[in-house]
């Protein structure tokens, strides 16, 4: 194809619509093959709920969660609170990546588990910071567990997820921060917003006697954001996030099977996720719980989860210790001959080369980007 009929074909074939092309998270880049890999963050769904002994169906999470994510488009979005964009520049030079789903094995947790733990350490590997799309909240415990040096753990769930391991009984939803706070390098547990009147006396008095922070609705209400997070973890430490949905009210997760009253609102989840990649470095987090079987038609509380990872997201890629690390890392891949191509370069070879994809590079002028910028 020549180049303006190759032009043509790439710009007709572009997604802009949220309902339109393959659902990647963000739209990233969809890879496979992690060595070489130049991304500071990568995509991993992990679609199981077998951890779940109620009803089933957060194994849909990852997929319609990414579906929601094209809500926000390929271009980051704008936050007028501070009037700046965020994520913009990440997606632009496809800093952030999918690398689609962990391979499940139905009916066998343990082999599920292990190649989550496997394509975890992959990441971690590469460089790359993990964003793990749920799942029940079994699979925090493969996940964290793929970590080779100490980390913090803070945990946002209505839930204590700490029940005691009986009769082989111990891969399910209800388990995964008993196995979290056994391994070795995790240096603490924090656990935030738990409130369910189904928290069993004996988890929640296990947890606190293994010297976890037990955070309830109470003393997060009245010390919240930067205060609530100097009291969990050091500055700047290194930190894994686990937010199960249903540490939200019951009001706005229609879409998840244990939903409880009295929760947080979206502003005080946020204010307290801000916080966290303030006061700390964030090196992973996961989503979990989201239930698209159970949702109301409008998918609200998969948008909902898309909306909180995105904004997570966005205020860790913005924090000065990540653009240190980033131009670290560009330092040392020209010094070594393998300097990151931009996203303009890219396009270019893409398109010279005849592999099809939008030829948007930064800054230029694209057919149809007025329409496409126009995603929501
Ligand atoms: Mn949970």
């Amino acid at each position: 194809m020549a180049g303006d009929e190759h032009e043509r074909f790439a710009a007709a074939i572009a997604a802009s619509y949220p309902f339109a092309g393959i659902p990647t998270f963000l739209r990233a880049p969809y890879v496979r093959e992690l060595e070489g890999l130049e991304a500071e963050v990568a995509v991993l769904g992990v679609p199981t709920d077998e951890g779940s002994p109620f009803l089933p169906g957060s194994r849909l999470g990852p997929r319609r969660i990414r579906e929601h994510s094209l809500r926000f488009g390929d271009r980051g979005y704008y936050d007028g609170r501070d009037d700046r964009e965020y994520l913009r520049l990440e997606l632009e030079e496809e800093r952030i990546v999918d690398l689609g789903d962990v391979d499940v094995r139905p009916t066998n947790a343990e082999g599920t588990w292990d190649h989550t733990t496997a394509a975890v350490r992959g990441i971690l590997a590469a460089g790359a910071v993990p964003v793990i799309l749920g799942g029940d909240h079994a699979i925090t415990a493969p996940v964290v567990r793929a970590y080779d040096r100490p980390i913090h753990v803070v945990h946002f769930d209505a839930h204590i997820d700490y029940s005691p391991f009986r009769h082989g009984f111990m891969y399910t939803n209800t388990h995964p921060m008993r196995h979290v706070r056994a391994m070795p390098h995790v240096a603490s547990l924090a656990q935030l917003g738990i409130r369910s009147l189904r928290n069993g006396m004996q988890d929640v008095h296990d947890s606190l006697a293994d010297g976890n922070r037990v955070v309830g609705m109470e003393e997060y209400r009245d010390v919240r954001g930067p205060a609530l997070v100097e009291r969990l973890v050091p500055p700047d430490a290194p930190v894994y996030v686990s937010i199960d949905i249903d540490v939200l009210d019951m009001s706005l997760v229609p879409g998840c099977v244990s939903a409880e009253p009295d929760g947080l609102t979206y502003p005080e989840l946020r204010e307290t996720l801000i916080a966290l990649a303030e006061h700390a470095d964030v090196v992973g987090f996961d989503l979990v719980e989201v239930n698209p079987l159970l949702d109301v038609g409008t998918g609200v509380t998969s948008y909902l989860a898309a909306h909180t990872i995105v904004e997570f997201l966005g205020h860790i890629c913005a924090q000065p210790r990540w653009l240190a690390r980033r131009a670290e890392r560009r330092e040392a891949a020209i010094r070594s001959g393998k300097a990151a191509t931009s996203r303009a370069q890219l396009a270019r070879e893409r398109a010279e080369a005849g592999r099809g994809r939008r030829p948007a590079g930064v800054g230029e002028a694209t057919p149809g980007a007025e329409d496409a910028e126009d995603v929501r």
